[in-house]
């Protein structure tokens, strides 16, 4: 499989179809695997009965377990599984949108190891979100650069691409995050394990349709995982 795009998905019902449809049209190798936490507004279904009339669609239902970041973890480790060379990450409302995955797989084939969709690179952005949003990124991304030392500038970003021999690498059993967290620790442990790390311009946009995940409380539980992080050992 050379490319795997997955797709965390918490109540996506509005959004997924079309989604899937416009990724498919992306590249004729590419293949897509969602990770449904038994949405209530029945996503996992329509991904289902898309999975059994397409062989590039791929469901994993999880019904024990609900997080963006265990989500994120599972759907890693099945791309490692199924010996995906290029694995894509990205939300499944629209702020990340499919046009920007040719430039991904790009700078992956010039060498990097992971490369990140990033908002706060020259020609990158947020449209539509109106003041406070992109405020609220750029805030989140100085302190998160300052704690953890880290020189990505858009750490905060959850559309990338990793290199399959990259998360082949990273002890999944270590990894802790449930939440949207796991987005930094992915970037910890790449650090740690040495991989090129590039990053290539997009616009973010509002989401397309249905309700965010995003609130006050996941926003403070992400930057206390940050000085957490600050305190761990990452060596592999
Ligand atoms: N499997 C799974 N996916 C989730 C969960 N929470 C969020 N997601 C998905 O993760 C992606 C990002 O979540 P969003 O709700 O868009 O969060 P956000 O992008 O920070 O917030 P907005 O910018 O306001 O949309 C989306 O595709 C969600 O459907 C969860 O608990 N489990
Ligand atoms: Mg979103």
């Amino acid at each position: 499989m050379r490319v795997l795009v997955t797709l965390p998905t918490y109540n996506e019902a509005e959004n997924i179809g079309r989604l899937l449809d416009q990724l498919l049209a992306v590249h004729p190798g590419l293949e897509v695997l969602v990770v449904d936490d038994d949405s209530p507004d029945g996503t996992w279904k329509i991904v289902e009965e898309r999975a059994a009339a397409e062989s590039r669609v791929h469901l994993l239902r999880r019904t024990h377990e609900r997080g963006r970041g265990t989500a994120g973890r599972d759907g890693f480790r099945w791309a490692v599984e199924h010996g995906a060379e290029f694995v894509v990450e990205m939300d499944a409302d629209f702020s990340h949108h499919p046009r920007y995955i040719p430039p991904l797989i790009e700078a992956a084939e010039q060498g990097a190891d992971l490369v990140i969709g990033s908002r706060l690179v020259s020609g990158g952005g947020e449209v539509g979100r109106g003041l406070l949003r992109p405020l609220i990124t750029k805030a989140a991304n100085l302190y998160i650069r300052t704690v953890l030392w880290l020189r990505v500038r858009d750490c905060t970003s959850g559309y990338r691409l990793y290199r399959g021999a990259l998360l082949a690498r990273i002890p999944w059993d270590r990894v802790e995050s449930r939440g949207p967290e796991i987005v930094q620790e992915t970037l910890l442990w790449a650090r740690a394990l040495g991989a090129q790390i590039v990053e290539v311009p997009i616009l973010f946009e509002e989401r397309a349709a249905g309700q965010s995940t995003f609130n006050i409380r996941i926003m403070r539980r992400s930057l206390l995982a940050i000085l957490r992080f600050r305190l761990r050992r990452f060596r592999v």
